[in-house]
């Protein structure tokens, strides 16, 4: 029995033509924020895509089908139902299931490249946790297998920052800086940490996606942008927040695929909802270059724009 991957017509059409398309994870849907807010940042973020030229498709999974380009509809029962949180592993069992689910960075990452699309704008990706270097989320391996530029604010600052870019070195993801030397820290614009390359430019973007491709690399490609700085929450202040969360976690005995949406909702309730402000600014402001770089790289297969 084979799996087809449902692709909406919207997006169908826009391949087609290969005019520029963004893809958008749905886990922060169903796990990032709640409703109203999951599905309000969804439709901003479509809003900024669509006003930059280029068309958003969320991705998630639908009565257990990976589905490319989610209706308003199913974007609203996914944004107020009880859904399943579906990294690459969760894919089949959800098949099996009939479920629907909310997609992470790394299965949204494999269902985009299997649709055709290059470009995929989201918040944070996951990475090594603190203190459970043994907790590696599978967003880490997806970026060394899927060749799919990814634009983030960095890694979430509730994970091992250094430990995480170990692993995209050893496994060969280039880690761009978009306007700036030092890799973001999600809720801070810099973490002291260097990236490899600053890039100034869609076009700087497009040329080295276009290299990993020329020398049929597997490997995908995150560019991070830091949060706008209107928005940022400086480290010393966020820091102990998240030492608080961790810790609770710890006690609580929160393991698996439950740390992550644990931790950053208690991140929004300790800092009174002033980390999701910060997370839906760097989610806008990551759409918006996203769109930039699809644009780019479909001016350069020569093709029509929207
Ligand atoms: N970044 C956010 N909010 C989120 C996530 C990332 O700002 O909710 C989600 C993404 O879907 C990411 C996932 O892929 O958390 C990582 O979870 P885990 O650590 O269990 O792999
Ligand atoms: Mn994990």
């Amino acid at each position: 029995m084979t799996t087809p991957i449902i692709i909406s017509d919207e997006v169908r059409e826009a391949l087609e033509r290969c005019a520029p398309v963004v893809a958008l994870e749905s886990a922060l849907i169903t796990h990032g924020f709640a409703y109203p807010a999951n599905l309000e940042i969804t439709h901003r973020m479509a809003d900024v895509i669509r006003a930059a030229g280029a068309l958003p498709a969320v991705i998630g999974v639908w009565e257990g089908h990976p589905t490319v380009g989610l209706s308003e509809t199913q974007l609203e029962r996914l944004a107020q139902e009880t859904a399943v949180k579906i990294s690459i592993r969760d894919l089949s069992l959800a098949q099996l299931r009939g479920l629907h689910g909310g997609t992470t960075v790394a299965a949204t990452m494999l269902l985009a490249h299997r649709a055709g699309l290059q470009v995929f704008a989201t918040g944070g990706i996951g990475g090594v946790h603190r203190g459970h270097p043994e907790d590696i989320s599978a967003d880490l391996p997806a970026l060394a297998t899927t060749p799919v530029i990814v634009v983030c604010a960095g890694a979430k600052a509730i994970l091992d920052l250094p430990r995480t870019l170990e692993f995209l070195e050893t496994w060969g993801v280039p880690v761009l800086g978009w306007q700036t030397d030092i890799f973001p820290a999600f809720y801070s614009r810099e973490s002291g940490l260097a990236i490899d390359q600053r890039i100034n430019h869609a076009a700087e973007v497009a040329a080295i996606y276009a290299s990993q491709r020329a020398l049929e690399l597997q490997q995908g490609l995150l560019v991070t942008a830091p949060i706008p700085a209107e928005d940022e929450i400086p480290a010393q202040e966020i820091e102990p927040l998240i030492a608080q969360a961790l810790a609770e976690v710890e006690a609580l005995g929160v393991k698996g695929k439950h740390v992550t949406p644990h931790l950053l909702a208690r991140l929004v309730a300790l800092s009174e909802t002033r980390s999701r402000r910060a997370n839906e600014s760097l989610l806008l402001n990551n759409a918006g270059v996203g769109a930039q770089i699809a644009v780019q790289l479909a001016s350069q297969s020569g093709t029509m724009h929207l």
